[in-house]
Protein backbone atom coordinates (compact mmCIF):
# COMPACT_ATOMS: atom_id res chain seq x y z
CA UNK A 1 0.00 0.00 0.00
CA UNK A 2 1.56 3.47 -0.94
CA UNK A 3 1.17 6.61 1.17
CA UNK A 4 -1.32 8.01 -0.60
CA UNK A 5 -3.73 4.81 0.03
CA UNK A 6 -2.84 4.21 3.47
CA UNK A 7 -3.83 8.29 4.53
CA UNK A 8 -6.91 7.65 2.31
CA UNK A 9 -7.83 4.64 4.82
CA UNK A 10 -7.11 6.77 7.58
CA UNK A 11 -4.53 4.95 8.62
CA UNK A 12 -1.59 7.15 10.97
CA UNK A 13 1.31 8.29 9.11
CA UNK A 14 4.70 8.19 10.73
CA UNK A 15 7.65 11.14 11.01
CA UNK A 16 9.15 9.93 7.81
CA UNK A 17 5.80 9.57 6.12
CA UNK A 18 4.71 13.12 7.23
CA UNK A 19 7.96 14.56 6.17
CA UNK A 20 7.36 13.07 2.55
CA UNK A 21 4.37 14.49 2.38
CA UNK A 22 6.20 18.31 1.46
CA UNK A 23 7.35 16.56 -1.54
CA UNK A 24 3.68 14.94 -2.68
CA UNK A 25 2.52 16.93 -6.31
CA UNK A 26 0.93 20.14 -4.74
CA UNK A 27 -2.81 19.68 -5.47
CA UNK A 28 -2.29 16.07 -4.53
CA UNK A 29 -1.64 16.76 -0.97
CA UNK A 30 -4.72 18.91 -0.83
CA UNK A 31 -6.92 16.43 -1.83
CA UNK A 32 -5.77 14.01 0.71
CA UNK A 33 -6.40 17.05 3.30
CA UNK A 34 -9.58 18.26 1.83
CA UNK A 35 -11.10 14.49 1.67
CA UNK A 36 -10.36 14.19 5.75
CA UNK A 37 -11.56 17.77 6.28
CA UNK A 38 -14.94 16.83 3.97
CA UNK A 39 -14.85 13.12 5.96
CA UNK A 40 -15.17 15.26 9.59
CA UNK A 41 -16.68 18.79 8.67
CA UNK A 42 -18.37 18.45 5.44
CA UNK A 43 -18.15 21.97 4.00
CA UNK A 44 -19.18 23.63 7.12
CA UNK A 45 -16.02 26.13 8.17
CA UNK A 46 -16.56 27.55 12.25
CA UNK A 47 -15.88 31.16 13.26
CA UNK A 48 -16.58 32.50 16.35
CA UNK A 49 -17.52 36.51 17.38
CA UNK A 50 -14.86 37.00 19.90
CA UNK A 51 -12.80 39.99 20.55
CA UNK A 52 -8.96 39.95 21.42
CA UNK A 53 -7.48 41.82 24.81
CA UNK A 54 -4.15 42.03 25.25
CA UNK A 55 -4.10 43.88 28.90
CA UNK A 56 -0.22 44.75 29.38
CA UNK A 57 3.10 44.54 26.70
CA UNK A 58 5.58 44.76 29.40
CA UNK A 59 7.34 41.16 29.43
CA UNK A 60 9.93 39.74 31.47
CA UNK A 61 11.21 37.28 28.59
CA UNK A 62 12.61 38.38 25.27
CA UNK A 63 11.58 35.86 22.38
CA UNK A 64 13.54 37.22 19.40
CA UNK A 65 10.03 36.77 16.80
CA UNK A 66 8.40 39.21 19.15
CA UNK A 67 7.46 42.67 18.29
CA UNK A 68 4.85 43.29 20.74
CA UNK A 69 6.97 43.32 23.85
CA UNK A 70 7.62 46.75 25.29
CA UNK A 71 11.11 46.21 26.22
CA UNK A 72 11.78 45.09 22.70
CA UNK A 73 11.17 47.33 19.79
CA UNK A 74 7.58 48.86 20.58
CA UNK A 75 8.12 52.36 22.20
CA UNK A 76 5.03 52.26 23.91
CA UNK A 77 4.81 50.17 27.13
CA UNK A 78 1.11 50.33 28.63
CA UNK A 79 -0.60 48.21 30.99
CA UNK A 80 -4.34 48.24 31.52
CA UNK A 81 -6.39 48.52 35.17
CA UNK A 82 -8.97 45.98 36.26
CA UNK A 83 -11.28 49.33 35.22
CA UNK A 84 -10.40 49.82 31.89
CA UNK A 85 -10.49 45.96 30.69
CA UNK A 86 -14.16 45.76 32.36
CA UNK A 87 -15.06 48.60 29.99
CA UNK A 88 -13.97 46.75 27.07
CA UNK A 89 -15.75 43.77 28.08
CA UNK A 90 -19.19 45.84 29.01
CA UNK A 91 -18.81 46.97 25.48
CA UNK A 92 -18.45 43.73 23.76
CA UNK A 93 -20.74 42.18 25.81
CA UNK A 94 -23.27 44.94 24.88
CA UNK A 95 -22.88 44.01 21.38
CA UNK A 96 -23.16 39.85 21.27
CA UNK A 97 -19.81 39.15 21.39
CA UNK A 98 -19.32 35.76 23.07
CA UNK A 99 -15.81 35.31 23.48
CA UNK A 100 -12.97 37.41 25.46
CA UNK A 101 -9.37 35.81 24.67
CA UNK A 102 -7.18 37.76 27.16
CA UNK A 103 -3.33 37.37 26.64
CA UNK A 104 -0.93 39.39 28.21
CA UNK A 105 3.03 39.66 28.03
CA UNK A 106 4.93 38.50 30.75
CA UNK A 107 4.59 41.62 33.43
CA UNK A 108 6.82 41.42 36.63
CA UNK A 109 5.03 44.41 38.59
CA UNK A 110 1.23 43.81 38.58
CA UNK A 111 0.84 41.21 41.50
CA UNK A 112 -0.96 37.86 40.94
CA UNK A 113 -4.35 39.11 41.44
CA UNK A 114 -3.94 41.28 38.61
CA UNK A 115 -3.88 38.85 36.39
CA UNK A 116 -6.29 36.31 37.83
CA UNK A 117 -8.62 38.71 39.62
CA UNK A 118 -10.17 40.19 36.47
CA UNK A 119 -11.40 36.85 35.32
CA UNK A 120 -13.93 37.03 38.76
CA UNK A 121 -15.40 39.91 37.65
CA UNK A 122 -15.90 39.27 34.44
CA UNK A 123 -17.74 35.94 35.57
CA UNK A 124 -19.64 37.95 37.99
CA UNK A 125 -20.49 40.54 35.90
CA UNK A 126 -21.07 38.71 32.87
CA UNK A 127 -21.76 34.51 33.78
CA UNK A 128 -22.46 33.56 30.33
CA UNK A 129 -19.08 35.20 28.40
CA UNK A 130 -16.70 32.51 27.67
CA UNK A 131 -13.27 33.65 29.24
CA UNK A 132 -10.38 32.18 27.22
CA UNK A 133 -7.44 33.30 29.04
CA UNK A 134 -3.40 32.47 29.90
CA UNK A 135 -1.15 31.15 27.42
CA UNK A 136 0.97 27.81 28.89
CA UNK A 137 3.98 30.35 29.14
CA UNK A 138 2.00 32.72 31.15
CA UNK A 139 1.45 30.41 33.55
CA UNK A 140 5.06 29.04 33.29
CA UNK A 141 5.74 32.75 34.11
CA UNK A 142 3.42 33.43 37.37
CA UNK A 143 4.04 30.16 38.90
CA UNK A 144 7.76 31.86 38.94
CA UNK A 145 7.07 34.65 39.55
CA UNK A 146 4.67 34.37 42.41
CA UNK A 147 6.57 31.00 43.17
CA UNK A 148 3.75 28.69 42.67
CA UNK A 149 3.28 25.45 40.87
CA UNK A 150 1.39 25.04 37.70
CA UNK A 151 -1.24 23.29 40.08
CA UNK A 152 -2.16 25.33 42.09
CA UNK A 153 -2.10 28.28 38.84
CA UNK A 154 -4.50 26.26 37.00
CA UNK A 155 -6.70 25.65 40.20
CA UNK A 156 -6.74 29.40 40.48
CA UNK A 157 -7.82 29.93 37.37
CA UNK A 158 -10.49 27.44 37.04
CA UNK A 159 -11.33 29.29 40.72
CA UNK A 160 -11.39 32.42 39.06
CA UNK A 161 -13.58 31.40 36.05
CA UNK A 162 -11.32 30.74 33.05
CA UNK A 163 -13.27 28.39 30.81
CA UNK A 164 -10.58 27.32 28.15
CA UNK A 165 -6.84 27.91 27.52
CA UNK A 166 -5.42 29.74 24.39
CA UNK A 167 -2.68 27.74 22.24
CA UNK A 168 -0.39 30.58 22.44
CA UNK A 169 3.61 30.04 23.26
CA UNK A 170 3.99 26.83 21.81
CA UNK A 171 5.98 28.27 19.22
CA UNK A 172 8.38 25.23 17.92
CA UNK A 173 9.11 22.57 20.48
CA UNK A 174 12.37 21.60 18.73
CA UNK A 175 14.90 22.76 21.90
CA UNK A 176 17.55 23.85 19.65
CA UNK A 177 15.36 26.32 17.62
CA UNK A 178 13.25 27.17 20.78
CA UNK A 179 16.53 28.12 22.40
CA UNK A 180 17.34 30.08 19.16
CA UNK A 181 13.99 32.22 19.56
CA UNK A 182 13.17 32.07 22.78
CA UNK A 183 15.55 30.72 25.53
CA UNK A 184 13.99 31.32 28.98
CA UNK A 185 10.61 31.11 28.85
CA UNK A 186 8.70 27.85 29.04
CA UNK A 187 10.32 24.90 27.71
CA UNK A 188 8.31 22.53 25.54
CA UNK A 189 7.85 19.98 27.78
CA UNK A 190 6.60 22.77 30.28
CA UNK A 191 3.80 23.86 27.53
CA UNK A 192 2.76 20.01 26.93
CA UNK A 193 2.89 19.27 30.73
CA UNK A 194 0.58 22.42 31.77
CA UNK A 195 -1.75 21.74 28.66
CA UNK A 196 -1.95 17.73 29.86
CA UNK A 197 -2.76 19.10 33.99
CA UNK A 198 -5.05 21.21 32.15
CA UNK A 199 -7.22 18.95 30.28
CA UNK A 200 -7.07 17.06 33.59
CA UNK A 201 -9.42 19.20 34.98
CA UNK A 202 -11.70 18.00 32.13
CA UNK A 203 -10.68 21.78 30.61
CA UNK A 204 -9.71 22.66 26.88
CA UNK A 205 -7.43 24.42 25.30
CA UNK A 206 -5.58 25.24 21.61
CA UNK A 207 -2.31 24.66 20.31
CA UNK A 208 -0.55 26.32 17.81
CA UNK A 209 2.89 26.38 16.25
CA UNK A 210 4.48 29.41 14.72
CA UNK A 211 6.42 28.58 11.68
CA UNK A 212 7.92 30.02 8.50
CA UNK A 213 11.11 31.55 10.56
CA UNK A 214 14.36 29.44 11.12
CA UNK A 215 12.56 26.25 11.67
CA UNK A 216 12.95 23.23 9.49
CA UNK A 217 10.26 21.30 7.89
CA UNK A 218 11.44 18.86 10.22
CA UNK A 219 11.08 20.85 13.32
CA UNK A 220 7.77 21.44 11.68
CA UNK A 221 6.54 17.92 11.70
CA UNK A 222 8.37 16.83 15.12
CA UNK A 223 5.81 19.85 16.68
CA UNK A 224 2.91 18.24 15.38
CA UNK A 225 4.08 14.27 16.62
CA UNK A 226 4.43 15.84 19.88
CA UNK A 227 0.90 17.48 19.95
CA UNK A 228 -0.74 13.71 18.62
CA UNK A 229 1.46 12.40 21.35
CA UNK A 230 -0.26 14.21 23.95
CA UNK A 231 -3.71 14.41 22.40
CA UNK A 232 -4.02 10.46 22.72
CA UNK A 233 -3.81 10.45 26.04
CA UNK A 234 -5.35 14.25 27.29
CA UNK A 235 -7.76 14.01 24.59
CA UNK A 236 -8.31 17.91 25.25
CA UNK A 237 -7.23 20.21 22.26
CA UNK A 238 -9.79 21.23 20.38
CA UNK A 239 -8.01 22.98 17.71
CA UNK A 240 -4.38 23.37 15.89
CA UNK A 241 -3.49 26.69 14.72
CA UNK A 242 -0.50 27.08 11.85
CA UNK A 243 0.88 31.05 13.54
CA UNK A 244 2.27 32.42 9.72
CA UNK A 245 5.44 34.06 11.47
CA UNK A 246 5.78 37.91 10.25
CA UNK A 247 9.21 39.77 9.78
CA UNK A 248 8.28 42.99 11.04
CA UNK A 249 10.11 44.91 13.99
CA UNK A 250 11.51 42.22 15.65
CA UNK A 251 14.99 40.26 16.20
CA UNK A 252 14.91 37.65 14.43
CA UNK A 253 15.92 39.70 11.16
CA UNK A 254 14.49 36.78 8.94
CA UNK A 255 14.84 38.37 5.05
CA UNK A 256 11.87 36.37 3.15
CA UNK A 257 8.54 35.90 3.70
CA UNK A 258 7.52 32.38 3.66
CA UNK A 259 5.84 31.00 0.58
CA UNK A 260 1.71 30.75 -0.09
CA UNK A 261 2.89 27.12 -1.26
CA UNK A 262 4.50 26.04 1.87
CA UNK A 263 2.03 27.87 3.96
CA UNK A 264 -0.81 25.71 2.09
CA UNK A 265 0.90 22.14 2.51
CA UNK A 266 1.93 22.67 6.41
CA UNK A 267 -1.66 23.11 6.77
CA UNK A 268 -2.81 20.13 4.81
CA UNK A 269 0.04 18.38 6.77
CA UNK A 270 -1.56 19.30 10.49
CA UNK A 271 -4.49 18.20 8.85
CA UNK A 272 -3.19 14.74 7.78
CA UNK A 273 -0.80 14.14 11.18
CA UNK A 274 -2.99 15.20 13.64
CA UNK A 275 -5.55 12.57 13.07
CA UNK A 276 -6.85 13.20 16.82
CA UNK A 277 -7.35 16.97 16.84
CA UNK A 278 -11.00 17.59 15.67
CA UNK A 279 -10.25 21.52 14.38
CA UNK A 280 -7.52 23.15 12.15
CA UNK A 281 -7.85 26.54 12.60
CA UNK A 282 -6.58 28.95 9.57
CA UNK A 283 -5.66 31.80 11.18
CA UNK A 284 -6.44 34.73 8.88
CA UNK A 285 -4.65 37.08 11.17
CA UNK A 286 -1.25 35.89 10.08
CA UNK A 287 -1.61 33.93 6.62
CA UNK A 288 -3.46 36.68 5.42
CA UNK A 289 -7.88 36.41 4.73
CA UNK A 290 -6.97 35.21 0.91
CA UNK A 291 -5.04 32.32 1.76
CA UNK A 292 -6.88 31.61 4.80
CA UNK A 293 -9.83 31.11 2.46
CA UNK A 294 -7.42 28.62 0.50
CA UNK A 295 -7.36 26.60 2.80
CA UNK A 296 -10.50 25.58 3.71
CA UNK A 297 -9.52 23.62 0.62
CA UNK A 298 -6.06 22.25 2.07
CA UNK A 299 -7.69 20.82 5.30
CA UNK A 300 -8.37 23.88 7.32
CA UNK A 301 -12.00 24.21 9.04
CA UNK A 302 -11.80 27.25 11.51
CA UNK A 303 -11.38 30.50 10.23
CA UNK A 304 -11.30 31.92 13.69
CA UNK A 305 -13.29 34.82 14.37
CA UNK A 306 -13.72 38.74 13.43
CA UNK A 307 -11.39 39.38 16.74
CA UNK A 308 -11.85 43.14 17.05
CA UNK A 309 -8.55 44.40 17.74
CA UNK A 310 -5.08 42.93 17.66
CA UNK A 311 -2.61 43.88 19.29
CA UNK A 312 0.47 40.82 19.23
CA UNK A 313 0.77 39.91 15.44
CA UNK A 314 -0.25 43.19 13.80
CA UNK A 315 2.99 44.63 15.57
CA UNK A 316 4.93 42.70 13.69
CA UNK A 317 3.51 43.31 10.47
CA UNK A 318 0.09 41.21 10.42
CA UNK A 319 -2.48 43.26 8.77
CA UNK A 320 -5.47 42.65 11.88
CA UNK A 321 -5.22 45.39 14.13
CA UNK A 322 -8.88 46.01 13.60
CA UNK A 323 -10.59 42.89 13.19
CA UNK A 324 -12.67 41.98 10.13
CA UNK A 325 -16.64 43.00 10.42
CA UNK A 326 -19.16 40.06 10.57
CA UNK A 327 -20.89 40.69 7.37
CA UNK A 328 -17.60 40.71 5.22
CA UNK A 329 -16.32 37.54 7.18
CA UNK A 330 -20.10 35.56 6.04
CA UNK A 331 -19.36 36.55 2.88
CA UNK A 332 -16.35 35.79 2.32
CA UNK A 333 -16.55 32.31 3.67
CA UNK A 334 -19.90 31.78 1.96
CA UNK A 335 -18.43 33.35 -1.43
CA UNK A 336 -15.66 30.83 -1.33
CA UNK A 337 -18.10 27.94 -1.64
CA UNK A 338 -18.30 26.77 2.11
CA UNK A 339 -20.82 27.05 5.17
CA UNK A 340 -20.54 29.84 7.68
CA UNK A 341 -21.27 27.83 10.91
CA UNK A 342 -20.77 30.62 14.39
CA UNK A 343 -19.59 27.83 16.97
CA UNK A 344 -19.25 28.91 20.72
CA UNK A 345 -15.45 28.66 22.25
CA UNK A 346 -15.85 25.10 22.43
CA UNK A 347 -16.97 23.72 19.37
CA UNK A 348 -20.74 23.58 19.68
CA UNK A 349 -22.58 25.03 16.70
CA UNK A 350 -24.67 28.21 17.29
CA UNK A 351 -25.68 29.47 13.95
CA UNK A 352 -25.70 28.59 10.39
CA UNK A 353 -25.09 32.09 8.68
O1 LIG B 1 2.30 32.73 21.15
C1 LIG B 1 4.33 36.39 18.33
C2 LIG B 1 2.69 34.50 18.12
C3 LIG B 1 1.05 34.05 19.55
C4 LIG B 1 4.75 36.72 16.24
O2 LIG B 1 -5.74 29.68 20.90
C5 LIG B 1 3.76 35.76 16.34
O3 LIG B 1 -7.44 30.29 19.69
C6 LIG B 1 3.63 35.59 14.06
O4 LIG B 1 -1.44 32.21 20.30
N1 LIG B 1 4.63 36.49 13.91
C7 LIG B 1 -0.16 34.63 20.22
N2 LIG B 1 3.20 35.19 15.26
C8 LIG B 1 -1.41 34.40 19.39
C9 LIG B 1 -2.03 33.05 19.68
C10 LIG B 1 -3.41 32.76 19.22
C11 LIG B 1 -3.98 33.51 18.22
C12 LIG B 1 -5.28 33.21 17.83
C13 LIG B 1 -6.01 32.21 18.38
C14 LIG B 1 -5.42 31.47 19.39
C15 LIG B 1 -6.24 30.41 20.04
C16 LIG B 1 -4.12 31.73 19.82
O5 LIG B 1 1.44 34.93 18.52
C17 LIG B 1 2.29 33.86 20.35
C18 LIG B 1 3.33 33.74 19.27
O6 LIG B 1 3.49 32.42 18.87
N3 LIG B 1 3.54 35.56 17.64
N4 LIG B 1 5.08 37.13 17.48
C19 LIG B 1 5.21 37.09 14.95
N5 LIG B 1 6.21 37.97 14.77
Amino acid sequence: MNLKEKIEKGERVSFDEALSLYEMDFFELGQLADAKRLSLHGKKTYFNINRHINPTNICADVCKFCAYSANRKNPNPYTMTHDEIMNIVKDVESRGIKEVHIVSAHNPGTGLDWYLGIFKKIKEAYPKMHVKALTAAEVDFLAREYNKSYDEILDLMVANGVDSMPGGGAEIFDEEVRDYICKGKVTSQQWLDIHEKWHARGKMSNVTMLFGHVESRANRIDHMMRIRELQDKSKGFNAFIPLVYQRENNYLKIQKDISADEILRTIAISRIVLDNVPNIKAYWVTSTVGLALLAQEFGANDLDGTIERESINSAAGAKSANGVELDEFVALIKNSGFIPIERDSIYNEIKTW
